[in-house]
C-alpha cells in the first residue's frame, strides 16, 4: 500500500465522475469501485498486510476514497434524474400555435331537419308529436281507416305485405288510429305523426318505395273545415313565405269526408306560371279532410259529438320544393356532396 497510489485513485475517480453522461455509465462506475471485486473492497482487504503503525493513515485514506465515491455517486445520480425530467418536460411541450387537426362535423339529414322544423311549428300550436311502429297490422293500417277488405289501396301490388296480417305501413295514420284508441276518456286530440312509410313503387325521380310523411290529427267538439284551412294556412306561410295564398280543391280519401288537396300559390313565379307550378300558378303541398265518421266511430269516438280534421304532408316533396331538388333519390343515396350543401345553407358547421 502506498499513499501516492491512494491519492491517485481519488484524482482518477473525480476525472471519471466528470465524464459520466448517463445512469448506465454511473452504474458501471459503481461496480468498478464498489463491486465485490471492485477497487475499494480490494483496498480494504489489502489492509491485512499493512503495518500496524500505518493502519490508521491508510484506513482514513481508503475511507476518504469511499466517501468521495458515495458523495459523487449521489450527486451525479440526482443531477441525471433532474436532467431526465427536464428533457421530458421539454419534449412534451405543446406548440399551441400549430394549426388544429380538422374534425369533420356531421349534420342532421335534410329530411330530419325539415321534420324538426315542422314539429316546432305544430308544437307551438299545441300539438304533441307521436311516433309508432313501421311494421303494422292490416287492421290499423287499413281496416280502421275505412279501407275495407277489397279496397284497391290494399292491393299487394301497392303494399309491402309481410304476412297476410302484417305489412310495412303505407302511411303514418295507423299511429293516429292507435292514439285515438288509446285515449280511453275520449277527450280531444292534437297530434302530428312523422315517420317512414312504404309503398311498392318503382323508384324514379319522383317515386321512392320508402318515403317520409308527417300526418296531423285534431279532434274536438265543433271542429270545421275552416279550422283545417286556418291551420294549414299558417304552416304554408311559415314554410314558404308570408305572401303565399292558399286554396282547397276537392279530392277523395277513404278516411276523410270531405277530402281536399291543399295548394299554395307558386313561390317561384307568384302565380304567373313557371316550370315549378307547371304553368298553373299553384303547387299542391298536402292532402287533408274532415275525419270520416266511420274512422271516428271505429276508434271509439262518437261522431255525433266529435269532429276532427286530418292532413298529410309528404316530407320529401316539401323539401324538394323548398330546396329546388328535382330527384327524390338524393335523399336516400347519401352522397355527402349533396347532403352537406343543405347543412351549409342553413348555417350548420360542415367543412366537407
Ligand atoms: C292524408 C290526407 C287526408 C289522414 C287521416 C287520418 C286519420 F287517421 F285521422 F284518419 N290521418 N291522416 C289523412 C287525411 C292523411 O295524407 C295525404
Amino acid at each position: 500500500m502506498d499513499k501516492k497510489r491512494l491519492e491517485k485513485y481519488k484524482v482518477d475517480l473525480k476525472k471519471q465522475f466528470a465524464s459520466i453522461e448517463n445512469v448506465e455509465q454511473l452504474n458501471d462506475l459503481k461496480i468498478t469501485y464498489m463491486g465485490k471485486k471492485g477497487i475499494i473492497p480490494a483496498l480494504y482487504s489489502q489492509m491485512r498486510d499493512v503495518d500496524a503503525s500505518e493502519k490508521k493513515t491508510f484506513g482514513e485514506l481508503i475511507n476518504d476514497l469511499k466517501n468521495t465515491f458515495n458523495d459523487g455517486f449521489n450527486e451525479i445520480k440526482d443531477l441525471l434524474e433532474k436532467k431526465k425530467i427536464e428533457s421530458l418536460i421539454a419534449n412534451e411541450t405543446i406548440d399551441v400555435t400549430l394549426p388544429a387537426t380538422k374534425i369533420k362535423m356531421g349534420s342532421p339529414h335534410i329530411l330530419e331537419k325539415l321534420i324538426e322544423e315542422l314539429e316546432s311549428l305544430f308544437i307551438s300550436m299545441g300539438y304533441d308529436v307521436i311516433e309508432g311502429p313501421e311494421v303494422e297490422s292490416d287492421y290499423y293500417n287499413f281496416e280502421l281507416l275505412n279501407l275495407p277488405i277489397g279496397h284497391p289501396a290494399r292491393d299487394a301490388q301497392d303494399t309491402f305485405y309481410i304476412t297476410d296480417e302484417m305489412l310495412m305501413r303505407s302511411q303514418t295514420s295507423p299511429v293516429q288510429v292507435r292514439t285515438m284508441l288509446a285515449n280511453k276518456e275520449k277527450t280531444s286530440i292534437r297530434i302530428v305523426c312523422p315517420g317512414k312509410t312504404y309503398r311498392r313503387d318503382n323508384d324514379d325521380a319522383t317515386h321512392s318505395h320508402q318515403f317520409t310523411q308527417m300526418e296531423g290529427l285534431l279532434i274536438d267538439k265543433k271542429i270545421s273545415l275552416a279550422d283545417l284551412k286556418g291551420t294549414l294556412d299558417i304552416i304554408a306561410k311559415k314554410l314558404y313565405g308570408n305572401d303565399r295564398e292558399t286554396r282547397f280543391r276537392p279530392s277523395f280519401y277513404p278516411f276523410t269526408e270531405p277530402s281536399v288537396e291543399f295548394d299554395i300559390s307558386c313561390f317561384n313565379c307568384g302565380k304567373t306560371g313557371c316550370h315549378i307550378c307547371k304553368q298553373t300558378g299553384w303547387i299542391t303541398v298536402a292532402g287533408a279532410g274532415m275525419v270520416h265518421p266511420n274512422v271516428l266511430n271505429g276508434c271509439g269516438y262518437d261522431a255525433e259529438k266529435y269532429t276532427g280534421f286530418a292532413f298529410g304532408f309528404g316530407v320529401e316533396r316539401l323539401a324538394m320544393l323548398k330546396y329546388g331538388i328535382n330527384d327524390i333519390r338524393v335523399f336516400y343515396t347519401n352522397d355527402l356532396r349533396t347532403l352537406s350543401q343543405f347543412a351549409r345553407r342553413d348555417g350548420d358547421e360542415n367543412d366537407d
